[in-house]
């Protein structure tokens, strides 16, 4: 069983082959929380919103897109990797559990699950956890179209404060991958990470893909497609909240504006304002303005060395197993597990 009791909503779906659950954990305080964080990051002086708040519907649906832009290397380099070592990682692989945080759409999963092979597949249970509930919806019936032997519990929640209700009784496998770590800031990475080995069992291990540092110009071009879907995607989030707080964002104010800082090791990316204007929030009782030129901090994307990612791992107490890359070094996918001298 799932450690965590109360969802706020369990809700069976039926796929081709059999039913499964999603449990949402979003509650009443994370519809809250969407009026908190914009109030806070649009009246700060860099104004600023958090990026998990791109993935409404067509925000994934954005994303999925972008993932198959010839420019966004990411996700392919990392599918690469991972048929690579898919057979490896499976092929002992049996009744055991695997966690994926920010689980999205269901291409990496699939690549896991094909070289588990039916037999172990079918003692197998997977547990895709995200923000997004149409994702996790969909992901989870494509997958059991494909393999029906398959148990899927989903998990709708902020897995970034939410990890307690991933425990369960079996061994784990957790993943996060796609190099999702990047868009936390260095400490918050690090606590997240702790988070994550203090809710491992000992024989728990994670898998983390992390986008590598490379030249300017290929990182750059990666978030600024020339079929401007990084636009778009980048612009949704003004739609969602429209949608969640009653704004009137006009999202042909603004133009889509992504770098490298090479200072931070991170492509930020920002809506910057193309006139003056203000919004209104939360029925017209906050409103906010807008100069011309003024940009608004909308993602962090961080780009990692394999100095950087052993530093992380060893200040949240994960010891590194092995590690895996491309041959020119682009991506890597980490294995970890919890530091034997973690609880001390
Ligand atoms: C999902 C966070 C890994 O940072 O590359 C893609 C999101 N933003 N293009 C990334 C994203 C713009 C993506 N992550």
């Amino acid at each position: 069983m799932v450690n965590m009791s109360n969802p706020r909503a369990v809700n069976t779906f039926k796929s081709k082959s059999q039913l499964f659950e999603t449990l949402n954990y979003l509650d009443r305080k994370h519809e809250n929380d969407i009026a908190r964080d914009v109030r806070e990051g649009l009246t700060a002086s860099q104004k600023y919103i958090p990026c998990k708040y791109f993935y409404d519907a067509r925000g994934s649906k954005l994303f999925e897109d972008i993932c198959r832009l010839p420019e966004y290397y990411l996700t392919r380099t990392e599918m690469s990797i991972l048929r690579d070592i898919a057979r490896d990682l499976m092929k002992t692989f049996a009744h055991q559990d695997l966690v994926e945080l920010g689980s999205g759409a269901n291409w990496k999963i699939r690549i896991l699950l094909d070289a588990a092979g039916e037999s172990n597949r079918s003692t197998l249970r997977y547990i895709p956890a995200d923000i997004s509930e149409s994702a996790v919806i969909e992901a989870s019936q494509g997958l059991l179209e494909i393999f029906p032997e398959l148990d899927v519990l989903g998990i709708v929640a902020d897995f970034t404060c939410q990890l307690e209700v991933l425990r369960t009784e079996r061994p784990i496998m957790f993943l996060f991958l796609g190099s999702t770590i990047g868009n936390l800031c260095e400490h918050e990475s690090i606590s997240f990470l702790q988070n994550v080995s203090d809710n491992m069992k000992p024989d728990d291990r994670l898998l983390i893909g992390f986008d590598m540092v490379k030249p300017r110009e290929i990182l750059e071009a990666a978030y600024n497609d020339s079929q401007g879907v990084t636009s778009e995607f980048n612009k949704n989030i003004l739609s969602v909240i429209n949608r969640a707080l009653g704004a009137d964002f006009n999202p042909s104010h603004f133009d889509h504006w992504a770098f490298f800082n090479e200072e931070h090791s991170r492509i930020e990316m920002h809506l910057r304002a193309n006139c003056d204007f203000s919004v209104k929030l939360e029925s017209n009782r906050v409103e906010i303005e807008f100069k011309k030129g003024e940009t608004t901090h909308t993602e962090n994307s961080r780009k990692f060395t394999r100095a950087s990612i052993e530093k992380m791992a060893s200040q949240a107490r994960l010891s590194i197993e092995n590690w895996y890359c491309d041959p020119d070094g682009w991506f890597s996918i980490v294995e970890m597990i919890p530091d034997p001298r973690r609880s001390s």
